[in-house]
């Protein structure tokens, strides 16, 4: 660690605000260029304290920039970590008020709820759909704090990965007997087609995604607890909305889910 206590409590009382008062700021490591990976997660770790502090709970975990498209659109090059608050998830159909957020994006994913905890090192795919439950599609409204969603990878970790909404479909489809490589993914927005992939541009597949979070959460001595909602990241590139715009995404042989933004 490089930073202090005081100012790791800083900056995450600083983006915490920006996210609940709707306002971007500079990216943080502008200021403390010397800050390192364990400061980006305490500052991610600090702010899911303060929610928690405030009646809050945490609901589910997500991996970011674990496709192609996704780290090209941002300019990085390795998958971050994040926790999903219940305050941020929306139901399906349901509406978000662009107002209450600064310059929201929206991405299809496939998301993975576990009936088994999922402990590494060493967790592979096998181990993954071994431990799932089932796989939902999920639309993931990320939203990044800074200023013209410009950051360099700790900058986004300390901001919880631009978590911001989430939205998942009702239709629950077991693993087994899916083929999450091949799976389409449609999204359109208003009627119109703007995103098409498959579930292979995620790492290859995406349960390799929720293999590489519990990797990661071992090396921090924790582990995925079984029936956690796990976003495995954006298929496609995100795409900007603006209210009135209407989400939809369709995912072969799991199901649909939808949002419109006010
Ligand atoms: C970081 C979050 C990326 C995903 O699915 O790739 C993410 C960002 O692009 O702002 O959630
Ligand atoms: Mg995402």
């Amino acid at each position: 660690m490089k930073l202090a206590a005081d100012v790791i409590a800083g900056l995450a009382e600083h983006l915490e605000q920006a996210q609940l008062q709707g306002h971007d700021v500079v990216k943080i490591t502008d200021a403390h260029p010397e800050m390192d990976w364990e400061d980006a997660y305490a500052i991610q770790d600090t702010i899911r304290a303060r929610k928690l502090a405030r009646g809050d709970r945490v609901v589910g975990l997500k991996a970011g920039l674990t496709s192609h498209a996704k780290m090209k659109q941002m300019g990085v090059e390795s998958p971050v970590f994040g926790f999903l608050s219940e305050s941020f998830a929306v139901a399906d159909g349901g509406v978000i008020t662009h107002a209450e957020l600064i310059h929201p994006k929206v991405e299809p994913e496939i998301a993975f709820v576990l009936k088994h905890e999922l402990r590494g090192p060493g967790c592979h795919i096998g181990a993954v759909l071994a431990a799932t439950d089932f796989v939902i599609p999920a639309i993931e409204v990320i939203d990044s704090r800074y200023r013209d969603f410009k950051f360099d990878l700790k900058s986004v970790v300390a901001d919880n990965t631009s978590s911001a909404r989430f939205v998942v479909g009702s239709s629950a489809v077991p693993a087994e007997g899916l083929d999450l490589r091949t799976a389409g993914v449609v999204m359109e927005i208003n009627g119109e087609v703007r995103a098409i992939g498959a579930g292979a541009a995620v790492l290859g597949h995406p349960a390799a995604s929720v293999a590489m979070l519990a990797n990661f959460l071992a090396e921090r001595g924790e582990a995925i607890p079984a029936g956690t909602l796990i976003l495995t990241g954006g298929v496609t590139e995100a795409v900007a909305v603006k209210p009135g715009d209407h989400v939809q995404l369709r995912v072969q042989g799991i199901g649909s889910c939808a949002v419109r933004f006010a």
